[in-house]
Order: C-alpha cells, then structure tokens, then sequence
C-alpha cells in the first residue's frame, strides 16, 4: 500500500497477508524476548499484546539487558462462559507459563500475564485444547461480545446470551494465519488467495465492542460499547433488541477532540435482524471511520463526524430495513447482586467478590486454589461478570452445600462482608504490566478502599452502595467515566478526580480536580461525603445528589445517554 493518507497501522495490516506477517519467524527466533514492532500489532489481532515489568525496567536499562520481555494473553470468552474443565485449562496454563494468576477483564474473559516468548506458542495451544481461543480478543475487530452476567434467570435471558454467542462466532475474522501460527495447521495459500468478506484485508480502523445487556441490569454498560444491544423482554418472552451505537470510553489528556461518549439508542430491530444490523454497522465504520488518525478513529467518532441521522441512514441503506422506533426500557443498576440466586430452573447461581478480577495465591486468600478445587467437583459452569467478579452457575441444590463450603475453606467468601463502596469498585490492570499506565490502579486499590471506607463509616454511610472506578490512565479500562467517584491516573501517585455519574451507567461524571494526589483526593471527598450524609433525599444516589445539590453545576453538554428513534 503507498497510500500515504493512512496511517502507519494501515499498511502494516494491509501488507500483513491476512494477519500473518513475519509472526511465525520472530516467535522462533531465540536472540530476542521480543518480537517486531509490526508484529506486535498483529499479534494484538491474535489475542496477545506484547509487554514488559515495568517494575524491572530500571533495573535492567542499568545493567545494560533488554526489558523483561512477557506476553499478556487475553482469552475471547463471549458472555463470560465456561466449563469447569476449560476452568482447570486455564488453571494449569497460568500456573505453567504465566505468573500463577488469572485475571478475569472488564470484558468477561480472562487474560493470562508474565507468558514467555518461547512458552506463547503452547499457552494458546493449550487453551485452544480446550476448545477456547484467542482470535480477536485484541485488535481492530469485533471483541469478545459481552453479555448480562446472569442470562439463566428467565428463557429471555438465556436467548439474549445466545444472541451475544452468535455474534461473538458470525463477526470473527475469517483468516486461516490463526490456525497455521498457533496450531500448526498447513499453509493453505500462503495467505494471498484468502479473503475477510466482511472487514476486507485492513479490518476495521480500530477496536470495536458489543455488548447484550437485559434490563433492568446494566452489568455489561451497554452504553459504553460501540454497538449495544438492549433486550426487550415481555411476559417473559423476548421481542427483540434496542440499538444503541457510539459508546466508548477512551480519552487522552489534554486532547479535548478525545471524549468518553455514552452510545445513543437509534432504534429497534427483532432478533432475526440482529446478525444483519451487528454487520450493516461494523461496515459503515469499516468504510467511514478514521483511517489517518487511530486518535479519533472509533465509531463514537466516526458518528459525530457523520451526525447520527447521517449514520443512521447510511446504516438503514446497507441493512435493507429500517429500524422500529425504540421500546421503553429501565436499568436500575449496572453492578453485580452477590450471594446465592435461583434461576427459573430450580438451579441455584453464587455470585462472588473477586478484587480487581485477580486470581492468585496469597497466604491469606488461596483465591486460584480454591476455584481449581471448586472446578474440579462443579457440575455447572462458571461465568465471568464485567465488573471483574464470578459467577458459579448452575448449580444444583444437592450440591449448595458443598460449594459453600470450598467458599468458606478457601477464603472466598468475603462477598459477605463488603461495604457499599467494596461491592462496587472495578480498577483496571494498570502497573506493572500495562505499557499505558500513568499511576498504579488495581496495585492501589486495596491501599484505597480502607481509607474510604473508613471516611465513608464516619459519616454513617459505611454501607451505602457507591460506583468507585480506578484507571491508570484517560484510556478508561475500567469505564472511569461512569463511576460515581473516579480516579484517572495522570502521573504516579496523582489523578483525576471525576464523580457524579449515575448507578446504572446512563450518565458520564465530570472531572472535579485535576492531578492531585490522595490527600487532597481523600479530603475533597471526606467533605462531599458529609454533605451527602446530611442532606441527601431518601435513598438518593452520591452521584445524583451531586447532581441535585448543586455540588456539580448542571452539565453543559448532553452527558446521558440519548434517545434517537
Ligand atoms: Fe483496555 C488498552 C487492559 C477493557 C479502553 N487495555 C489496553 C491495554 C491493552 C494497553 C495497551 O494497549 O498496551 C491494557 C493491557 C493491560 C494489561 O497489562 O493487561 C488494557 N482493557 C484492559 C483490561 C484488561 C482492563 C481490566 O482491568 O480488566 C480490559 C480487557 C477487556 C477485554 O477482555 O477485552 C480492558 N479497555 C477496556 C475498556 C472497557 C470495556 O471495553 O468495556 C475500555 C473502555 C471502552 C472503550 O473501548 O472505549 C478500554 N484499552 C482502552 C483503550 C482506549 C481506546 C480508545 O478508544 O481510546 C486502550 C488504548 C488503545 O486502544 O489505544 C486500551
Ligand atoms: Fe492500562 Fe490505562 Fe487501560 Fe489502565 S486504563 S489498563 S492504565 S491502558
């Protein structure tokens, strides 16, 4: 390609033979713990980002050694599904080849870190083993689709999470490089006779994200996705899906052409026309979308540039149909319920507490150990939450009892015994792994929470639920912007201080103060939370009673999610 309007990553993906590149031969060779710049881009496509111990780096720049090298390997999961025996899989692989934990993402699935070049290979080899891959769980594609974390409840919960299934298999990349690199299939063409009917051989500009959500539960933040999928269930049966395009989270500080933008609701398909609409949007970004500046390449982007009745049209004109005007619908809450529920099928679902979704040994808290004995007995299966917490679902009654007792043997049962603000905080990966990181998030987090807990106890409010979100940078992986506290990291030790979102991520929050460390974090916070004690309405939210009370002034621009239909 000398098309010299694209940007780097285009040509990369475009000369890249179908994703192929030069991965095969820089994975072989022994010099290096790295692989090329360009293959790390494709890599991404093939589930894996190469990194480095930041915590390291130091070190080793002085004795003259190149970083430690390590791969971070990201499972695609759709709806955060799995069996116990693909559990014990990725069990054995963290303990053999990455650092001994396992980390569940904000998007449902599990990334493994700490994989050596040398052991990459087998590490997706063997989870493919267990019928898992990795294929596009990175990259400029359609992501791991995420579903509402508990689709068992009722028949409609459980087609909605079909749906997310078969969006997840229809929307994968169609290259065969996958196979041939990772699982040693034959090249059947060199990769030149191949083709990608749907993203065409430079994919999509950028990432793109789906999510399925079930109201009234917003467990998935529907509208931080590019493309959400709202059901729409009644008298127990499900009529079809709202469409919600243009979320996203992503923003670089500084920059105010980037913003986190809440997705708008366009309109209403039944779920027949899913597949079609899923397709009809990833190709009007395909073709629309940003390819000089990967900054301002998402579809949130792409549809402020076109303007949504624009988007909309263009979207309407490649589908064939127009969509119904959108159904009413209500999300309460957009956490997860802990405990014990009981779906409709007499099976029982316990919902678990895992800080920052990381699962490793600690003397205390023999976390991993614990769900690889819980795995090895579980007759349901188990089901990964966007707020980075577990699911052992489908369990039947005889086998309660047992289960809670492995909870209680290996420590897992702090579920019990959360605050308000435990319950509801999400931080993102962030140091040592995350090349992005501006300060530390989930390192920090348990440094935190006591500290709150412990202003939010002297004002009597110990218990009440409230969102926490912690990112280590505006890159927003833990969806900062709809927290009702946030902390975005600028610098280590020093953040952002962004609140006022809402408790069913249907409204952004606001920056506060900006680049401050925890003193005055905690102080601007300890006088916030003695107003709210005070002279809060009833069960009025922190985030809406900043709202009301004028804390925060009323939002110059829309910040809630919008109807268009
Ligand atoms: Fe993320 C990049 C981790 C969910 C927005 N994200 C990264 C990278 C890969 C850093 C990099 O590019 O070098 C991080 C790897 C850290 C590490 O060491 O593991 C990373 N993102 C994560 C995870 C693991 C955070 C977590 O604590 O769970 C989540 C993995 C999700 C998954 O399983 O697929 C994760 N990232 C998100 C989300 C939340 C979501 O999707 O619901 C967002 C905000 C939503 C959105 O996309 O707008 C998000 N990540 C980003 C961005 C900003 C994108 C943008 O449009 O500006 C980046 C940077 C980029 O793409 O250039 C990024
Ligand atoms: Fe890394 Fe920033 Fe994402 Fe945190 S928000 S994982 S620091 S890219």
């Amino acid at each position: 390609m000398s098309d010299h309007t694209v940007s780097e990553f285009e040509r990369i993906k475009a000369n890249s033979r179908f994703l192929r590149g030069t991965l095969q031969e820089g994975l072989a060779d022994p010099v290096t713990g790295a692989i090329s710049d360009d293959d790390n881009k494709l890599l991404k496509f093939h589930g894996s980002y190469q990194q480095d111990d930041r915590d390291q780096r130091e070190e080793r720049r002085k004795q003259k050694l190149e970083p430690a090298y390590q791969f971070m390997v990201r499972a695609r999961l759709a709806g955060g599904v799995l069996s116990p025996a693909q559990w014990l899989a990725f069990d054995h692989i963290a303990r053999t080849w990455a650092n001994h934990t396992l980390r569940i993402t904000t998007r449902q699935t599990f990334q493994l870190h700490g994989v050596l070049k040398r052991d990459l290979k087998r590490s997706i080899a063997e989870m493919n083993k267990a019928l898992v891959s990795t294929i596009a769980a990175c990259g400029d594609v359609n992501r791991n689709v995420v579903a509402s974390a508990n689709p068992v409840a009722t028949p409609a919960h459980r087609l909605a999470y079909r749906w997310a299934e078969r969006l997840s298999e229809h929307l994968k990349p169609k290259t065969r490089a996958y196979h041939e690199i990772w699982l040693d299939e034959t090249l059947v063409a060199g990769g030149e006779e191949e083709s990608e009917p749907l993203y065409g051989p430079t994919y999509l500009p950028r990432k793109f994200k789906i999510g399925v959500a079930v109201p009234p539960t917003n467990d998935v933040d529907v509208f931080a996705q590019d493309l959400g999928f709202i059901a729409i269930i009644e008298h127990g049966e499900l009529l079809g899906f709202n469409v919600s395009v243009g979320g996203g989270m992503g923003t670089t500080h500084g920059d105010p052409s980037t913003y986190p933008r809440l997705g708008s609701v366009i309109g209403f398909v039944v779920p027949e026309q899913l597949l079609r609409t899923a397709e009809g949007v990833i190709e009007v970004q395909r073709d629309h979308g940003d390819r000089q500046e990967r900054k301002h390449a998402r579809l949130k982007y792409t549809i402020d540039r076109m303007g949504l009745p624009v988007f909309k049209a263009e979207l309407e004109r490649r589908i064939g149909f127009e969509l119904q005007a959108s159904r009413a619908y209500h999300f309460d809450h957009n956490g997860d319920r802990y405990g014990w529920t009981e779906g409709d099928d007499g099976r029982w679902h316990l919902t678990l507490q895992i800080e920052s979704g990381r699962l490793a040994d600690l003397p205390d808290q023999p976390h991993l150990s614990g769900l690889r004995a819980i795995a090895e007995e579980h007759q349901g299966d188990f089901r990964l939450t966007c707020n980075q917490n577990l699911i052992i679902a489908n369990v039947p009654t005889a086998q309660r009892a047992r289960i809670d007792t492995l909870v209680g043997e290996y420590k897992l049962d702090g579920y019990r015994r959360l605050s308000g603000i435990r319950r509801h905080a999400v931080a993102c990966v962030a140091l040592p792994t995350c090349g992005l990181a501006m300060a530390e998030s989930e390192r920090y987090l348990p440094q935190l929470l006591p500290k709150l807990e412990a202003l939010l106890g002297r004002h009597g409010l110990r218990d009440e639920p409230i969102l926490l979100r912690l990112s280590g940078c505006p890159n927003g992986c833990s969806r900062p912007y709809l927290g009702e506290i946030a902390l975005i990291g600028r610098a280590l030790g020093r953040y952002d201080l962004r609140l006022g979102a809402d408790f069913a991520g249907q409204r952004l929050n606001r920056t506060v103060r900006e680049n401050v460390d925890e003193a005055e974090i905690l102080r601007e916070l300890d006088s916030l939370f003695a107003r709210y004690a005070t002279e809060r309405n009833g069960h009025e939210r922190f985030g809406d009673f900043l709202l009301r009370s004028g804390v925060l002034p009323a939002a110059r621009h829309a910040i809630e999610a919008e109807i268009f239909a």
